[in-house]
């Protein structure tokens, strides 16, 4: 299990290939224990890449993040390290906490958008007011995480905002839809052990568009994260993108959570109209009633989606936007 644990294994210039078979890169890399600061000039360790800006990736490994560049193999190999990769860095200056990347370990993930490697899950946030919930917008990234075998949770912030009796009817639809939900309130310090449970021990993705309090969320699993939060304009009811980079903050031991931008649109791609209906659990049930195999529930006669749409046993919101992401991706393809 701990051999061929690197996909790029850069060659030296003079030809020697870095062996890795004996680190045991399962180790925990967030490790309290590890005294920081026992490291040497030239000495070798596994970290992973918090934050890339500017050329540098700061890569933290045994407590301590080191200011790395990249060695210009990846260059001419056109591989780009990736926030969230395990990395192998060599120490170029222990004062300044320099290093070197030597090697990217393999990823067993890759999302798009954003760009990072070896995530577990997404978190996604939107708040229930102040902006108000685009469903729409939410449904398209959960489409698109479930086309790329990501797992999504989906927490509805701001609860402080709303009535217990909106957080349950936004519970129901999207359980029904298969998703697990949490509500929180950064405000009111609510939902801290749930996002906790979900988070332990994975790297999560937090997305959303801006305003809906990622970065407080963030600040709240961790107040030493002490990420930039802004307020909202009133004018317009919507966030500033206060949050400009992708970053990944060590939460506790071997969980990390990536702060990210907050998205104004999701354009589905790769999707065929006829494959969408897959990407809605909540449809299972009723597609047996359907009198065509393979119905798209978009018009079509005797259709138990619709029905159970009509009878309120499937959020009329979620089938709406169903069927214009269903016209839009069925008219991309005439062109
Ligand atoms: N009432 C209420 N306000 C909140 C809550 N969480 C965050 N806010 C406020 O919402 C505003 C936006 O919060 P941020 O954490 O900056 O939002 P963000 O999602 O990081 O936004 P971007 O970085 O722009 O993508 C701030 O004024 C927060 O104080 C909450 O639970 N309840
Ligand atoms: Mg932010
Ligand atoms: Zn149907």
């Amino acid at each position: 299990m701990q051999e061929d644990n690197m996909i790029y294994k850069p060659e030296t210039a003079e030809g020697d290939i870095y062996d890795i078979s004996n680190k045991n890169v399962s180790k925990p890399i967030v490790s309290e224990s590890d005294n920081p600061g026992k490291h040497a000039k030239d000495d070798l360790l596994t970290g992973k890449i918090i934050k890339g800006i500017g050329g540098f990736y700061y890569v933290y490994a045994d407590g301590i993040i080191y200011e790395c560049k990249a060695k210009g193999i990846f260059r001419k190999l056109k591989i780009k390290p990736l926030v969230g990769d395990d990395v192998e860095l060599r120490i170029v200056d222990v004062n300044d906490n320099e290093g070197n990347i030597e090697s990217i370990l393999e990823r067993h993930s890759e999302l798009i958008r954003p760009a990072v490697a070896n995530v577990d899950q997404a978190l996604v946030v939107f708040a229930l007011a102040s902006p108000s919930p685009n469903f729409n917008l939410l449904d398209r990234f959960l489409i698109m995480m479930k086309k790329q075998n990501m797992n999504t949770v989906i927490c509805f912030n701001k609860s402080d905002l709303v009535s217990d009796e909106q957080c349950l009817e936004y519970r129901n639809i999207y359980e029904a839809a298969g998703y697990e939900v949490i509500f929180s309130s950064t405000k009111k310090e609510d939902g801290l052990s749930e996002l906790e449970r979900i988070l332990s021990g994975r790297t999560t993705t937090l997305a959303g568009p801006s305003g809906v309090g990622k970065s407080s969320i963030m600040n709240m699993l961790n107040p030493d994260a002490n990420m930039d939060t802004g307020e909202i304009s009133r004018k317009i009811e919507r966030g500033k993108h206060t949050t400009r980079h992708s970053e990944l903050i060590p939460l506790f031991l071997d969980t990390y959570l990536m702060d990210t931008p907050g998205f104004s649109n999701i354009e589905l791609y790769d999707i065929e109209a006829d494959e969408l209906k897959y990407y809605y659990k909540e449809f299972e049930e009723y597609e047996p009633y359907c009198r065509f195999g393979g119905c798209n529930h978009f018009g079509e006669k005797e259709c138990g989606v619709i029905d159970a749409v009509n009878e309120g046993s499937i959020s009329a919101t979620r089938y709406e936007n169903y069927k214009m992401f269903f016209s839009e991706l069925k008219d991309r393809r005439r062109y």
